[in-house]
């Protein structure tokens, strides 16, 4: 008998919550927008991580069900951290090929990710892979160094099924062997607490690259469009002066710029 979702994620980075939503609404939502969000000649980017992705926001007025499953998850992530929590980015994200054993985050903050996948995914194709305990500072460096030198780390596949959420801290190692394209809806959140500022303007600023082109399209899929700025009036106002608004903006007119860079360039002939 497991204790409860937060000792378990406490003691070991992660905890999974099995059929806490309907997947079919977001299922059909996800694949609206990737439709919309790429043109069909649109090459996934090769991530850091081994494997190759297609990444949207889905946090407009577009996608409704997955705004009210990020509301929805804000009640869970501020039991599970036991106090008040910030949104980073809901995203659909396409992925394909392994993915290397990484973490998400390597800062101080305690911040959660929810991941679910819209296909089962068992441990011979693709379903992720976590090394329980690396989120402990202590733990992480020396795994750190292991795997400076290896990459046969004890993993534990966490097999799901459409429906189920895996909650892990973001500081947790992860990866994925086998798998193939599959689909993956993700909300973070990150503790709010006042005295972090910093830490926190640190972790928002890491979300966005003002250099980085994801190729989607950022007018019809933008992070914090008006109608998120709507949801909820603290999240507005941390987000705004922790300095999420400016790095999002930042990365959004570079894309903005080199896809109208690209669409007005001459074909070359
Ligand atoms: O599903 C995968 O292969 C990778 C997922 C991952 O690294 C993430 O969600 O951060
Ligand atoms: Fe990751």
């Amino acid at each position: 008998m497991p204790a409860s979702p937060r000792a378990h994620l406490e003691t070991f980075g992660f905890v999974v919550l099995r059929d806490i939503t309907d997947s079919s609404a977001l299922s059909a939502e996800f694949d609206a927008t990737m439709q919309e969000a790429f043109s069909d000649a649109s090459p996934m980017i090769s991530g850091s991580a081994g494997n190759e992705f297609h990444y949207v926001p889905m946090m407009s007025d577009r996608t409704p069900v997955s705004l009210g499953l990020v509301v929805r998850l804000s009640v869970l992530a501020a039991e599970l951290l036991g106090g008040p929590v910030l949104p980073g980015r809901a995203k659909g994200t396409r992925y394909r090929g392994s993915t290397v054993w990484h973490r998400d985050s390597e800062m101080p903050v305690r911040s959660l990710g929810f991941a679910f996948y819209f296909e089962p995914l068992g441990a011979t194709d693709g379903a992720l892979q976590v090394l329980p305990g690396s989120h402990a500072p202590e733990f992480a460096a020396a795994v750190r160094a292991y795997a400076a030198h290896a990459t046969d780390l004890p993993g534990v596949a966490v097999p799901t099924a459409p429906g189920d959420a895996i909650v892990f801290d973001e500081r947790l190692y992860h990866a994925s062997a086998g798998g193939g394209l599959r689909r993956q809806w993700r909300v973070d959140f990150v503790t709010d607490m006042p005295a972090q500022d910093d830490a926190l303007r640190e972790y928002f600023a890491r979300q966005y690259s003002p250099d980085w082109d994801g190729g989607y399209d950022v007018e019809r899929f933008p992070s914090y469009g008006a109608h998120w700025r709507t949801l909820n009036a603290r999240w507005n106002e941390r987000l705004d002066e922790l300095g999420a608004y400016g790095a999002a903006a930042a990365e959004e007119a570079f894309m903005r710029a080199r896809q109208r860079e690209a669409v007005e360039r001459p074909q070359a002939g």
